[in-house]
């Protein structure tokens, strides 16, 4: 499966122009620098990225035949994707397996269609009135070396919708399942523990129940009318067509990602993306190179990128090959924020984004905490010749990507090099 090419997706939407003198600072562009001065102008550098990536333009990764999304008219509402037909089951799972599970798990209320108490969309939005949180989240798949795209999501945290089930014993995990044409072999789950989803530290998000997305109602191919949306993690924990939460007492993680070889438990990665480069550049001509960066669980520091010149014999570099260990690596620029104003749907405020200071509107921290931003450098007076170019990521903690995480199956976070020729 090839992930759709984003670097060319929504140019015009919202093109951001920056002037050539932030770049020549060589200095990272802070949250509240945003609004400041621009700098003299020489030449501008164009954001190829939309910050907010319009719905129908993530690419998508679903399980199903025919996937759930491409369902219309009555099949549609058959399986309960419909604002109208949407139900949410909460059930417990009677399983004991000494020594694992001693006890099965309880729920005073458990919410089924056959008890006519499923929760419908109705009455998750009026949750939402009390309880709604909003978030902007970059969606990323643990195999895919392309992010799929960043949205505005808004919900409902996972445990207030929880807590309509009264009182609950012996729960360890809880799994979250979608539609899936009723073929258990085409089931996609995925699961938290108790404590992730009733709990969050001081500056993290809630997992939660998303209903909207940029601020309309969430259309079928992002996982409408309810997806969970788990902030810190890849895609796979964020199930789309959300139907049915599974409260168990077996504290395994079986998710289907996990019977595939992948850490269930890795979160999202600080990784940097290179766009794609000219092949050709003629000589004298400035070489832009633009890209994206998630900022992921071990937060974020700088973007990094190292131009490599290339004889006829130059080999192939590993990710930790000591000569791209020791390269001379120079800072890249971040693209500010954007114009929040202009961004954000109607009724949005930034204050009740998670991830942005409650006080004075302004974003935490920049990219946004498991959010995206693009970035971009400039190389001139490059020689005529061949070169490769990469780009990486430095963590919080001042690993380089792929450090420290060489595991590939807890997240695909190898450099991607692109080669050029200038001529
Ligand atoms: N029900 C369901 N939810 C799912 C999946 C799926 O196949 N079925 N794929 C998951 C995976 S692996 C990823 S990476 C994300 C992708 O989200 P997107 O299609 O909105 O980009 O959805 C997740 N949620
Ligand atoms: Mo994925």
């Amino acid at each position: 499966m090839q992930p759709k090419d984003i670097s060319r997706r929504g140019f015009v939407q919202t093109a951001t122009a920056i002037t050539a003198a932030s770049l020549l600072g060589g200095r990272t562009t802070q949250a509240g620098e945003a609004g400041s001065q621009p700098l003299e102008a020489a030449a501008d550098v164009i954001c190829p990225h939309p910050f907010l990536t319009p719905a129908a333009d993530f690419f998508t990764v679903a399980r199903g035949n025919p996937k759930p999304h491409t369902l219309t008219g009555q099949a549609l509402a058959d399986a309960r994707m419909t604002p109208d037909t949407w139900r949410l089951e909460i059930t417990a799972d009677p399983y004991v397996e000494p020594p694992h599970v001693r006890l099965a798990a309880e729920i005073d209320r458990p919410l089924t269609p056959s008890e006519g108490n499923a929760l419908d969309l109705p009455a998750l939005m009026e949750l939402g009135r009390s309880h709604g949180v909003a978030f902007i989240k970059a969606m990323q798949c643990l195999n895919i070396p392309t992010p799929l795209g960043q949205g505005l999501w808004e919900g409902v945290p996972l445990r207030e919708v929880l807590r309509l089930c009264g009182r609950t014993n012996n729960i360890r995990r809880i799994y979250f399942q979608g539609f899936h044409n009723n073929d258990p072999g085409q089931v996609f789950q995925s699961s938290l523990s108790y404590t992730q989803a009733m709990e969050t530290p001081p500056g993290e998000l809630p997992v939660f129940l998303a209903y909207r997305l940029n601020g309309e109602p969430i259309p079928p191919v992002r996982g409408g009318p309810v997806r969970m949306l788990v902030p810190w993690a890849h895609g796979f924990k964020s199930i789309k067509w959300l139907q049915h939460i599974f409260l168990t007492n077996d504290y395994r993680a079986n998710d289907t990602y996990a019977l595939q070889n992948n850490d269930p438990d890795s979160p999202l990665k600080t990784a940097a993306y290179l766009d794609e480069v000219p092949r050709s550049i003629e000589a004298g001509r400035p070489v832009t190179l633009t890209g994206l960066v998630i900022s992921g669980y071990s937060g974020f520091e700088r973007v990094e990128y190292w131009v490599r010149p290339l004889t006829e014999d130059s080999p192939p570099l590993a990710d930790d090959a000591p000569e791209l260990l020791r390269a001379p690596w120079k800072p890249a620029e971040l693209f500010p924020p954007p114009d929040w104003d202009s961004l954000l749907p109607e009724g949005i405020s930034r204050r009740r984004i998670l991830g942005f200071s409650d006080t004075t509107g302004e974003p935490l921290s920049w990219p946004l905490r498991y959010g995206m931003a693009a970035w971009h450098a400039v190389l001139e007076g490059l020689p005529r010749g061949r070169y490769e170019v990469r780009a990486r990521a430095v963590d919080a903690n001042g690993f380089a990507q792929p450090e420290p995480r060489p595991q590939q199956k807890s997240g695909r976070n190898a450099l991607q090099p692109k080669s050029f020729e200038v001529v």
